[in-house]
């Protein structure tokens, strides 16, 4: 079948000159909207704001992602919907072909490519940021296990573990690096603290090291975030920050108390070598071995 020949007149937009700048204008207005919007409250995208300063520049990198991919993914929805309504029931006629427009092949080649660039570079200065490890002010041993956190405070005798729903405590200083040893006992387990937007891997037989600087102090909720079999969905712990100078005074305290126990129990032991009847019943009547 023959196509009949197109006539320009008969693909030129049927609107009066004077409705156009109108048109333009609007769609100006409506894509300018978010950008106006967003300069007043930058929604969180579903996102912790992060305690720390890397877990802050990672929220505002998850900002830019979301913002980058709501103007290209919405300019894009516009073009092809603009397209659609536009040019739509023009009849049969092959419209006018505007192949080899090299000033436009070259900005939709060179645009991505900026945008790509841009958004990496903002990654790896975060990355740096989060991976950076410089000497701690304070030290925390992480252990877990199924299905629990075990943590130990290298030079203090104080430690705590718990299991399931017992959900142990860390305490740390606040404003200060602290150094975290993390490591596993039997399967990988991830150790994940939403608020401060991070996670790492606790895996058997392999340390892992990283250093948190949080800078406001209050209790935030951990949890594993790696299935790692029964009880995985119990596994919770939390992360108590301190002001530095209330650290140092309860982390002395505590190691006061157990070395009080430790005392107290390498005396009875004592007691039970040098006098085993009268040690050995109170024992046994309380069901302690
Ligand atoms: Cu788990």
């Amino acid at each position: 079948m023959e196509l009949a020949p197109v006539s320009p007149e008969s693909l030129a937009p049927s609107e009066t000159p004077a409705r156009r700048p109108r048109r333009t204008k609007a769609l100006l207005a409506a894509l300018a909207a978010p950008l106006l919007l967003a300069s007043c409250q930058v929604p969180s995208f579903g996102a912790f704001h992060g305690a720390s300063k890397p877990g802050n520049d990672t929220f505002k990198l998850w900002q830019g992602f979301s913002i980058a991919a709501i103007i290209i993914g919405g300019l894009t929805m516009v073009l092809i919907l603009w397209a659609m309504l536009r040019y739509r029931k023009r009849g049969d006629g092959i419209p006018k072909q505007t192949q080899y427009n090299i000033p436009l092949e070259i900005g939709y080649t060179i645009v991505p490519i900026l945008i790509v660039f841009g958004l990496f570079a903002a990654t790896v200065v975060v990355e740096n940021e989060v991976v950076a490890n410089p000497t701690p002010q304070a030290t925390v041993n992480v252990t877990a296990f199924q299905w629990g956190w075990k943590f130990t405070y290298p030079g203090h005798t104080y430690s705590e573990v718990g299991q399931t729903t017992q959900s142990p405590k860390m305490y740390m200083p606040a404003n200060e690096d602290v150094r975290i040893n993390l490591q596993s006992l039997d399967v990988v387990h991830g150790f994940y603290v939403p608020e401060f937007n991070f996670s790492r891997y606790a895996q058997p037989g392999m340390l892992n090291t990283f250093t948190f600087k949080i800078t406001k102090p209050g209790t935030y909720q951990g949890q594993c975030a790696q299935l790692c079999g029964l009880y995985h969905s119990l596994m919770y712990f939390q992360v108590v920050v301190m002001p530095p100078a209330q650290y140092r005074v309860w982390i002395a305290e505590q190691d006061a108390k157990t070395s009080a126990a430790a005392a107290a129990a390498a005396k009875e032991a004592i007691d039970r070598q040098t006098n085993p009847g009268v040690a050995t019943i109170p024992a046994q009547s309380n069901g302690v071995k």
